[in-house]
């Protein structure tokens, strides 16, 4: 049996809507986050060197890293169900996205989130003028104008085509939710890009997508 290591409300939520997608059978092990620094428990780092979540285990095959997993679920799969076939152009789009979801996407949501956290951190009075005024600085300069030009980029890719491949939902749609949900939430994504809100919209009432949300947990970023 297939299992999905799972740390609730994160980006491993990705990984059982695959599972469902497919409907490959699996086993969710959920782990929580520490409710002081939210980071993932220490028992994850018995299944992995590096402790994060999303990591499957396979009999004796380990995998971690979300779009390894995804290409290793597809392998496994067998079929050609959410993966373009090689050598056409829906192909090339298809592993551009799978890659740029963690590659692109997620850094400047990661640094605004951190940044975010420092400006509002407690810490004693005469260092919040310095804190805040270094946090504004860094989203103002990089952050940003990053966060910006990608979801614009990302906005005029939807407005050609149904889905981040082409006509035709894949896996590469799956990975892209994530960087999708936490932009919502946290990068001020809103009905100004309407074609990545229909997306999400799209994908949240897709069945798969309901039955990984009993299986995973309370999941935040859908909200
Ligand atoms: N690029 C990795 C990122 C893995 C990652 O950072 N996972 C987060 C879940 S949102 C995690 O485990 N965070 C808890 C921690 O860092 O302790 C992937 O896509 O698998």
């Amino acid at each position: 049996m297939l299992n999905i290591h799972h740390l609730e409300d994160s980006r491993s939520q990705r990984v059982l809507w695959l599972l469902e997608e497919l409907g490959l059978p699996y086993q969710v092990r959920r782990y929580e986050r520490d409710r002081r620094t939210m980071l993932a428990p220490p028992e994850l780092l018995r299944v992995h060197p590096l402790g994060k979540s999303p990591v499957i285990t396979d009999g004796s095959v380990t995998v971690a890293e979300t779009g390894a997993i995804v290409e290793y679920l597809l392998d496994l799969d067998g079929s050609s169900r959410l993966r373009p076939a090689a050598g056409t152009p829906e192909f090339l789009r298809y592993r551009y996205w799978l890659h740029f979801a963690e590659g692109s996407a997620m850094p400047p949501l990661l640094l605004k989130l951190i940044f975010d956290r420092v400006a509002s951190a407690p810490m004693p009075f005469f260092a919040k003028p310095i804190a805040r005024g270094i946090a504004s600085k860094v989203l103002a300069l990089t952050v940003t104008p990053n966060l910006t030009r990608q979801l614009d980029f990302m906005d005029d890719e939807l407005a050609h085509r149904d889905w981040f491949a082409g006509q035709e939902f894949s896996a590469a749609d799956v990975m892209m939710s994530f960087p999708l949900e936490a932009a919502v939430q946290r990068a001020g994504l809103d009905a100004s890009r309407p074609h990545l809100m229909d997306f999400l919209q799209r994908i949240h009432a897709r069945p798969a997508y309901r039955r990984a949300l009993e299986r995973g947990g309370p999941y935040s970023f859908a909200e």
